[in-house]
């Protein structure tokens, strides 16, 4: 929790004195791509809705897979963004040695100095965060705020909600905390996240954290989505998670209505909600703590480990 709001201070502290603020600030002109695999697809594909929010750049998201072994449709631009937090894991550098022979200017952004794609990419953007857990959870957080907090300055937008969020950040987590805690989560075999746009990423990223963690059945979808077909399986030991956002209070409300009818335990994320957070698309950074800490929960209440989930290494290889 501290070390969010210190890892923040530093970045920002840091930013005037990136070469690769300047070089990325250059290139937004034309189609940006957004590549990575499992959470690093799910963080190219939340920063990607606020890039094109905030600065207007059109943007393609692929898992690194399908551009490593050219499944895409034609790709155009110049500038790719290639997420990776150990920088080693085998489709990225594929996508990383495509890409460049495609004429593409390759950003890779990591947490290992010494990784492959900060050698390889041609401007490494690494991040200094210690993750040990082979689930990633705060790289998550932290990379987020600071692209988007990038995107921000680069627009001329107001960063100030920046300064309040992470402020708010360890009172956030506490009320989490109590959130789930208050829940008998023996009770639930079945996590749904909803959320739309950013949040829908965000909401991606903590059904993969919820599934990795605890081994649970967790599933994610655009909000209204859900309606259409997938609440076919809502009963008691349903539990679901709904990113609020301005603008959609009735149908949000009508939702939570209709999914608590079928049986389901429905809990908001957002202003007015049982977990009360801003609605700014900025919030996006804070969003998935729920997820990780009933990830946590919930696999302590089964006697599993959230740090080593059975099949799965820190950095996948093919
Ligand atoms: C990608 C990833 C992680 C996942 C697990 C396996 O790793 O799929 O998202 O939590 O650790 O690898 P990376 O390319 O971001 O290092």
């Amino acid at each position: 929790k501290y070390e969010l709001k210190s890892f923040f201070e530093s970045f920002v502290l840091a930013l005037p004195n990136m070469d690769v603020f300047r070089e990325i600030e250059g290139k937004l002109t034309d189609e940006v791509l957004f590549v990575g695999c499992g959470s690093s697809y799910n963080l190219a594909l939340t920063a990607s809705r606020y890039f094109e929010r905030v600065l207007k750049v059109r943007t393609k998201v692929f898992p690194a897979g399908e551009v490593a072994f050219e499944k895409t449709p034609k790709l155009e631009g110049k500038l790719a963004f290639l997420f990776s937090r150990t920088g080693n894991t085998t489709e990225v550098l594929l996508a990383n040695e495509v890409l460049g022979r495609k004429g593409f200017k390759t950003v890779g952004i990591t947490i290992e100095e010494n990784s492959k794609l900060s050698k390889e990419s041609d401007i490494p953007l690494v991040f200094p965060i210690k993750e040990e857990a082979v689930v990633m959870t705060k790289s998550f957080n932290m990379i987020l705020l600071s692209l988007m907090f990038m995107a921000d300055r680069i627009s001329g937008s107001s960063v100030s909600p920046y300064g309040e969020l992470v402020e708010y950040s360890e009172r956030f987590f506490d009320i989490s905390w109590k959130a789930v805690e208050g829940i008998d989560l023996k009770r639930y075999e079945h996590f749904v996240f909803l959320g739309v746009a950013e949040f829908y990423g965000v909401s991606l990223e903590s059904a993969l954290k919820c599934m990795e963690m605890s081994l649970t059945f967790s599933e994610a979808y655009s909000t209204l989505e859900y309606r259409h077909g997938p609440k076919a399986l809502v009963d008691g030991g349903t539990l679901i998670f709904v990113q609020k956002v301005a603008g959609m209070d009735e149908q949000e409300k009508r939702l939570k209505r209709e999914l608590e009818s079928l049986g389901a335990t429905v809990l908001e994320i957002g202003e007015d909600g049982d977990i009360p957070l801003s609605n700014d698309w900025r919030s996006a950074f804070l969003r998935t703590i729920p997820a990780q800490i009933l990830g946590y929960q919930k696999a302590s209440s089964r006697g599993v480990s959230p740090d080593r989930p059975p099949h799965l290494e820190k950095t996948v290889t093919l």
